[in-house]
């Protein structure tokens, strides 16, 4: 657990558990602190989990994600966790307005790719007015604008073994270069409807603070699941030996990795 102060700061303990604890939250959060110390609490939460996944899957992995109208639109939509990855790189692509940034296409497939933001552009796309959740206790409603996973899985020609789509992140999470966020989902959620690779939120071009040039919107899953600064997607079979090996930055920080909503 090498996680900077900072991170940890955002992400207090006690509002991941009321986050992830969902189906126990009465019972649990009133002696949060003292149940938290017992041997049994982890494994009930694990459990509300579990059972949450089987529920998900039971209702349907495709159904909708609510979609709101114009109207219902939050004032602003705040940034969280990194608001901009501070590296030579990226600052390299605001410079150019994005116009030298390459997404990176690659893994289980038969076409790899390497698309410019203009050929992102170009791939069909969805617009949705959707609403947010993270796990530390607020929800915004935008619109949000960008070109279908499943176009680009199509056009990847992506194999019959793949299980999980990895997302690569522009962002380091500590002092070591390499220790980049990332995410991953399943197929399901990889072809779901409202799965998006976003580059326009409220009608202007991504900004920096929430992703730019290109964020995963995947509107059954909470907040820490929508990889921002997305430079590299990866078809996979096993995310065993990626990061930590538990699919995702918060996930090898003991979130959970699935987080359906
Ligand atoms: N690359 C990257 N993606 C990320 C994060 C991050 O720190 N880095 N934070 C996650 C969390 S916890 C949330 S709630 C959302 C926040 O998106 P926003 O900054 O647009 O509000 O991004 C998610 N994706
Ligand atoms: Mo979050």
């Amino acid at each position: 657990m090498n996680r900077p102060f900072r991170l940890r700061r955002r992400h207090p303990r006690r509002a991941f558990l009321r986050g992830a604890a969902g189906a126990v939250s009465g019972l649990a959060l009133a002696g949060c602190d003292n149940l938290s110390r017992t041997a049994w609490f982890p494994k009930i939460l694990e459990g509300a989990t579990t059972l949450n996944e089987a529920v998900g899957k039971a209702i349907g992995r495709r159904a909708m994600a609510q979609e709101f109208d114009d109207a219902a639109r939050s004032p602003t939509f705040r940034s969280n966790g990194t608001a901009d990855p501070g590296t030579a790189q990226y600052a390299a692509w605001v410079q150019s307005a994005f116009a030298t940034y390459t997404l990176d296409v690659r893994g289980l497939c038969q076409a790899p790719q390497r698309l410019t933001l203009a050929q992102l552009r170009a791939l069909p796309s969805r617009t949705q007015i959707t609403r947010h959740d993270c796990v530390e206790g607020w929800s915004a409603i935008a619109k949000w604008k960008g070109a279908r996973l499943a176009a680009l899985m199509d056009a990847a020609k992506v194999e019959p073994g793949t299980r999980y789509v990895v997302f690569y992140c522009a962002d380091p999470m500590s002092d070591n270069p390499a220790d980049l966020y990332y995410e991953s989902i399943d197929m399901d959620d990889a072809r779901h409807e409202q799965t998006i690779l976003a580059y326009e939120l409220n009608d202007a071009p991504l900004p920096v603070p929430n992703g730019a040039p290109l964020r995963l919107r995947v509107e059954r899953q909470l907040g820490y699941k929508h990889a921002k600064y997305i430079t590299g997607i990866e078809f996979v079979e096993s995310f065993a030996k990626i990061g930590g090996g538990k699919g995702g930055y918060w996930e090898d920080q003991g979130y959970q990795w699935w987080a359906g909503i």
